[in-house]
């Protein structure tokens, strides 16, 4: 029914749209036909809507194609400056969609395609998610790179070709089980194999010193392995179509050149075992939210990626006819956290010992192309290499990152004279039973400027993490609050209200979202807050199908949807979540005419696979779901929903359906969210602590409008300063006392009681680390207020219009326009 109605609204409009690129629906349709009958070699009468999808990529390529090269001839043309994302993770989603609405040409193919018996919303729906990263930092980088071709600036998007994306999950009994993730088991039509860029990635072996015939000794670095890195292209089509920049995804294969060798030796079945070992580099994405593990491999990926990209980095470079005194000014490249750190190394690696410059001079130019972006305080996610490891697989650059270190250590003698105990803390190698290498230490001595991604967050950076690093170079670390883009999280992913706001403020909210701000006014317009309600509604209408489809649980559109989806982490606290559900299924037992709104709580979380306790909680939500959805005596008026296998397609349908979003992070620990926007753009209401983004949002929207709870920042380095003792909460809150005991019984796990003991265990024994029993009271008010509020329709439909109107700042394109004005200096070059 609902996309019958995406239907209507779009056909209203298509007559006015212009489309960036000219193609009338007779030339799409004769495009997608073509591609059919040429590319596919099928028919109509046999294609299924795998193929339709296939054609239509292939039609939209024909379209986008001309405007990469464009594009890239242009860049190159110019010379211009460009930055280098270095991410190991970009959570693109689908692309057919997001590409139509940049092409402008959405409506014109929905039209071919009707014309063709198809429909356009059904096709999409073919398309695997291209789900390469893990969450939140993945997700922004796919963001940024959409902000970055839509403002027209020359960029490039480093990644890894990951055969396997994130895994998939299910669930079996409550509990959660990972299947690899083949998203390209059939091919993928977006990439493009550029076998001419094709790169050689040395590893392990040993260093050499060597006297050149001038009598200057220099380092030769013989590996022991090599691997071979073939690009794939994706092209990013920014809105409007005037910019076409590329993500580039290595691939690892052997290198056969390297094993040629074994080849001759008659090491045939060697050289094979060699061969599929290489290709284990870019097999698969690690699923580690948060914590690493400090895998072998996963340094290796690292080093795979940064290599490859630093040479065809500076293989364009050199294509131009550069010379190195201006290479930064040509080149900017950004860290997305730690993981890309070993291309520091490796730049100094290429400039002193194969280029020969001089130390000084590579190390000058490193500091100005380098910056880096912190996403996390959490000490368990802060980068480290064992020593011995390094040794093994990058002997040369262990040996320059100790030379980095060496200077760095005199700057910081000169500054605090004697003091060794300021030196162990900065140190890059940290010294103990085990040596280490502190990845973060490396990014924040080279790079010019240091980021964190909202305002509470950078300060944290600043006060708590790099204290001393702040003293010492007073202007690096900076803040650049987060966002995302308004075309695929309001435009593609909610088009009535998308078709709503051109109506009410004009179309270019798309690109600026601060217009959204000029229907406020109506935010107490009835005849608005009906349309806007009404818009909800019939989202909320398409989720229950939906849920309806994947689990089976019948849900109505007339209760508030409540949603929780992300990462299952302890400190984004589900289960703070989920003992408040509790609460309100024991009120409802105590009392069947217990007055409440009826509610759905929504879950959406992977759990990393061996974070038994992430896990744990969602084994929980299940159970509980199980028994709650299924318990006659409370009328339908709480239900319980964990959707399985969360991902970005999935999401795209539940942040327009909600009207409560779930930001509950402990205060301090949420370095930014980007969910929480995303719920607020589409007229969602925020419970939430103040924690990252959530701080910056209130003053958009005014706290008033949300439903703020819990312990600040402040005081939660108070509490715990003072000595926190989760039984105080306990044994003070007979309401809490009695759903943390109820987790000890068999009552949501018949027969096996303690199944879900592990939770009560980690909110009182193993000391409630992420202080949920502290905040338990607070975040029930908050929740009571939440349904007091949604008795009065007007009044929840005036503050579900102002989150959405107040989201302007939220946009990626200002998170790139700040990046390009207090980090990479970049100019644009959009397409006439
Ligand atoms: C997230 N980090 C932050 N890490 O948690 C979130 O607050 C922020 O909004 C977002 O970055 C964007 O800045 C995050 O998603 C990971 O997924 C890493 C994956 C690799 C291992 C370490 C965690």
């Amino acid at each position: 029914k609902k996309q019958a109605a995406k239907k209507t609204i779009i056909k209203n409009k298509s007559a006015e749209i212009v489309p960036a690129v000219a193609c009338t629906t007779k030339q799409m349709r004769q495009a997608i036909l073509d591609r059919l009958h040429k590319s596919l070699a099928t028919e109509e009468s046999k294609a299924n809507n795998k193929a339709w999808w296939n054609a239509t990529c292939y039609a939209v390529n024909e379209l986008l194609f001309e405007k990469l090269t464009d594009t890239q001839k242009s860049h190159s043309g110019h010379d211009t400056r460009a930055v280098n994302y270095l991410s190991l993770e970009f959570l693109m989603g689908r692309l057919l969609s997001n590409n139509l609405h940049n092409l402008e040409l959405f409506n014109v193919a929905q039209d071919a395609l009707k014309g063709l018996g198809k429909d356009l919303y059904e096709i999409c729906e073919e398309e695997p998610d291209m789900a390469l990263g893990n969450g939140g930092l993945g997700r922004l980088a796919a963001c940024f790179i959409d902000s970055l071709a839509t403002l027209g600036y020359p960029a490039i998007g480093y990644g890894i070709h990951y055969e396997n994306g994130l895994f998939a999950q299910s669930f079996q009994d409550g509990r959660q089980i990972e299947r690899p993730d083949t998203w390209r088991e059939y091919g993928n039509p977006w990439e493009i194999c550029r076998p001419e860029s094709i790169q050689h990635v040395p590893l392990y072996g040993y260093v050499e010193t060597v006297i050149d015939e001038n009598g200057i000794s220099h380092k030769v670095w013989h590996a022991g392995q090599k691997l071979k890195g073939v690009p794939w292209d994706v092209p990013i089509v920014g809105y409007g179509a005037k910019t076409v920049n590329i993500l580039r995804l290595w691939e690892s294969r052997a290198d056969e050149a390297f094993d040629w060798d074994v080849f001759n030796a008659g090491g045939y079945v060697d050289a094979q075992v060699e061969k599929s070992k290489a290709e284990t580099i870019s097999k698969v994405l690690y699923p580690n939210d948060s914590t690493d593990e400090g895998k072998e491999l996963r340094l290796i990926q690292q080093y795979f990626f940064c290599a490859c990209s630093v040479k065809d980095i500076l293989r364009r470079f050199r294509r131009a006819g550069n010379k190195w005194p201006i290479l930064a000014e040509k080149v900017a490249i950004q860290l997305n956290d730690t993981h890309p750190t070993i291309a520091i190394p490796e730049l100094m690696r290429i400039l002193v010992d194969e280029e020969r410059l001089d130390w000084n001079f590579a190390w000058s130019l490193c500091e100005k192309i380098f910056s880096y972006t912190n996403h996390t305080l959490l000490p368990e996610a802060l980068e480290k290499w064992s020593v011995a490891l390094f040794e093994k697989v990058l002997p040369r650059h262990l040996e320059i990152i100790y030379e980095i270190n060496r200077r760095f250590l005199e700057t910081v003698e000169q500054k605090w004279p004697g003091d060794n105990d300021i030196k162990a803390k900065l140190s890059i190698v940290e010294e103990g039973s085990q040596r280490m290498v502190r990845m973060a230490n490396l990014c924040v001595v080279t790079s010019h400027k240091v980021n964190g991604v909202a305002a509470v967050h950078s300060e944290l950076v600043k006060t708590d993490l790099f204290p001393e690093f702040d003293q010492l170079y007073p202007t690096k670390l900076i803040n650049v609050t987060n966002g995302i883009t308004p075309r695929r999280w309001l435009k593609a992913c909610n088009p009535a209200l998308a078709a709503l706001y051109d109506e009410t403020v004009g179309k270019d909210w798309v690109v600026n979202l601060d217009k959204l701000k000029d229907a406020l006014p109506k935010a107490t317009d009835t005849v608005f807050q009906k349309r806007f309600m009404e818009i909800k509604r019939d989202n909320k209408v398409e989720l229950v199908n939906i849920i309806k489809d994947l689990t089976g649980i019948e849900v109505s559109a007339d209760a508030i949807f409540d949603i929780q989806i992300k990462r299952l982490h302890e400190y984004k606290r589900q289960q703070l979540n989920l003992i408040h559900i509790l609460t309100l299924y024991r009120r409802l037992l105590d009392n069947p005419d217990y007055d409440m709104v009826p509610r759905v709580f929504l879950f959406g979380a992977k759990a990393a696979p061996g974070y038994h306790m992430a896990k744990q909680i969602i084994y929980a939500l299940n159970k509980v779901a199980e028994k709650v959805n299924s318990d006659k005596r409370i009328k339908g008026k709480l239900k319980v929903v964990f959707l399985p296998n969360y991902r970005v397609s999935l999401a795209e349908k539940m942040f327009p359906a909600a009207d409560i979003s779930e930001q509950i992070s402990t205060a301090g620990l949420e370095a930014s969210g980007t969910g929480n926007m995303k719920f607020a753009l589409n007229g969602a209401l925020t419970v939430g602590t103040m924690d990252g983004a959530n701080i910056e949002m209130a003053e958009e929207i005014g706290a008033e409008h949300m439903f703020i709870f819990g312990l600040s920042v402040a005081e939660v380095k108070e509490l715990k300063t003072a000595g926190y003792n989760p039984y105080d909460y306990y044994y003070n809150n007979p309401e809490l006392k009695a759903v943390l005991d109820w987790l000890d019984t068999d009552f949501f796990t018949p027969g096996q009681p303690g199944a879900l003991s592990d939770i009560k265990r980690s909110l009182l024994e193993y000391g409630d680390e992420y202080l949920c029993l502290a905040d338990y009271e607070s975040y029930c008010k908050a929740h009571d207020a939440i349904d007091t509020t949604y008795r009065n329709k007007a009044l929840w439909a005036e503050k579900a219009i102002r989150n959405s109107a107040a989201m302007g700042k939220f946009n990626s394109d200002r998170s790139i326009e700040d990046y390009v004005e207090n980090v990479w200096h970049l100019k644009k070059y959009p397409l006439a």
